[in-house]
Formats: C-alpha cells, structure tokens, sequence
C-alpha cells in the first residue's frame, strides 16, 4: 500500500497519511508523496479544499527514528539536510496554499507530526487524539514550525511548557487553549470534518486563499502594513466572479453558488 492514500470527491481532495504500524511516521516515500500531494492541490482547479488525516489508531508520529542510525560509530547526522530537503519545503507549501487545508488528528500526533497539524488551516481532532512536542525528548528543538506556531497560538508560556516538557495534550485541552479549533467524538471525527472540507469547498475559494494570506502575514506585520495588505488583497477579492456572486445572492434572498473563481 502507498505511504500516502489520496482521493477527490465534490471538490476535497483527501489526503490520508498511511504507515499505520509506524503511526504514520515520516520516511522519505511518505515525504513525497505528501509534498506531491500538496502540489497537486495547488495545481488541479478542481480541488477546492483539503482534508488530510490519517490512517489507523494514530495521526503522524513526526520522524521515522529507526531510519536514524545513531549507534557507537555511526557517523553524526545533519538534521538541517532532512528539514532543509523535506518538512521545511512542506510546511512553506501548505501554507502557501490558496486552498483550505483542514486537519482531522484522528490520534495521536507527535514531533513534526503534531506541527504537520498545526500548519494546516482548520484543526480539528478526535475527542481521544492528543498533541505532543515531544522533540526535548530526544534533544531536539520544535521543527516543522513548531517555534513559530505555538507561541502565536497559545502564548510564550504554554508555548514553553510544551516544549520543554514534551508532555501529552489531550485533544480538548488543545482545544481549550486554541491550539486546535474542535474537538468531536472519535466516531463523528471524519464525517464532521469531511462536511466542514466540502462546506469549504463549495466557498470562495478566491477569497480562502486571499484571507489566508491576510491571517498569515499579519503576525509579523505592523497595523500601519497589515491595513496596506487587507486593502491589496481585498480589491483583488472584489474583483473576483465570487464576490458578484456572493452580493447578488444576499440581494436575491438566495444561497450563493460559488465558483471559486
Ligand atoms: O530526523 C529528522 O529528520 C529531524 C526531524 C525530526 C522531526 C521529528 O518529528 S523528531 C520527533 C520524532 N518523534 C518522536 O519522538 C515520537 C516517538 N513516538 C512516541 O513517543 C510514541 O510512539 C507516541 C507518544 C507517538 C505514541 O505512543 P504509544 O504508546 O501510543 O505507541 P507506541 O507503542 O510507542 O508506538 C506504536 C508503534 O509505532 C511502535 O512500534 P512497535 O513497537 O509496535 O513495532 C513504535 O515504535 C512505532 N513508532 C511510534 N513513533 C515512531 C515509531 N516508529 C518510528 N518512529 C517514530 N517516530
């Protein structure tokens, strides 16, 4: 089976992350497929959202460690080349991604697993699933934008804490705090999130992809630059097919049929 399972339907393009014996853990096949996964979502006109998870009892477990060799001779590996090569390329790639990304964390998420997660738009997870930086533990820092997510989600103090700590999370204290957006029960996980990826879908994708850009950029902007930007992007949405769309159908007293163009 691939390491990665990718499908589309009414405009979600599902990504299912699937070494289920491994927790999902990363190697270099699952690497790929993920990253040529993301690039189809950005190339196909016809995906509108994405909706990735995982397969089996756990969401990702960040790093395949039996991949790294670190017995007494083994030669020191350099950490930067797997960052630079693989997570650092996939997280610009999501992030940049003029489409929604939702997130369903099905179970554990561990390492650049749990910041996979965190990169994605749309968290959601189910009630049992939990969140761990759990890097410290084996000496190395939060990767895959953890530094950066963390303390603009939850503040330098929990950002510290878990960091250091490298304690489990459960899904609805990660919710509590505004790490992650929902939690749901464990059985109502996918349909739930498989409906908020097709409402997204069925949105302006334009305009998901010009608000995303607006959210993202604000955390290192000043108030002056970030007004300057919400101006730019918002001429660019107004001159969008969705947005004539969208104030008819307010005008008409009818739902909106967007076309994401
Ligand atoms: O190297 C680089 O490229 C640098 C980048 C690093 C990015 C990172 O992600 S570093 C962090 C790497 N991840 C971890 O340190 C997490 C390691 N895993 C765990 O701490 C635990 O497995 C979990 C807390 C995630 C789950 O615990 P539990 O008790 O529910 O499950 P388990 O029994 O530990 O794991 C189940 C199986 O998955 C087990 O295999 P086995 O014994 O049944 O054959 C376990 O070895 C395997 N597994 C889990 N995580 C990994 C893994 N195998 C390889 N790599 C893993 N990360």
């Amino acid at each position: 089976m691939a390491s990665v399972l990718v499908s589309l339907d009414s405009s979600v393009l599902s990504i299912t992350l699937n070494r289920p014996e491994k927790l999902n853990a990363f190697n270099p096949d699952m690497h790929k497929l993920l990253r040529e996964a993301i690039e189809r979502a950005a190339g196909d006109a016809q995906v509108r959202a994405v909706l990735l998870s995982g397969a089996g009892r756990g969401f990702c477990a960040g790093q395949d460690l039996s991949e790294r060799d670190v017995s007494p001779g083994a030669a020191p590996i350099d950490l930067a080349v797997s960052l630079g090569s693989n997570y650092n390329p996939l997280v610009r790639k999501m992030r940049e991604l003029p489409k929604p990304i939702v997130c369903a964390v099905n179970g554990v998420a561990a390492g650049a697993g749990a910041n996979l997660a965190l990169a994605c738009d749309l968290v959601l997870a189910a009630r049992s699933a939990s969140f761990i930086q759990s890097f410290s533990k084996i000496g190395l820092v939060p990767d895959s934008g953890g530094t950066y997510f963390l303390p603009r989600l939850v503040g330098s103090a929990r950002a510290m804490g878990l960091a250091l700590l490298a304690d489990k999370l459960a899904a609805e204290e990660a919710e509590r705090i505004g790490l992650i957006w929902k939690v749901f029960d464990d059985d109502a996980l996918t349909k739930e999130a498989t409906a908020i990826a097709q409402r997204l879908a069925a949105g302006p994708t334009r305009g998901y992809g010009l608000l995303k850009k607006a959210l993202y950029l604000s955390g290192g902007n000043s108030l002056d630059a970030q007004l300057d930007l919400e101006r730019d992007l918002q001429r660019e949405a107004g001159f969008s097919h969705d947005y004539r769309e969208g104030v008819s159908a307010f005008k008409e007293k009818r739902t909106p049929a967007f076309k994401g163009k």
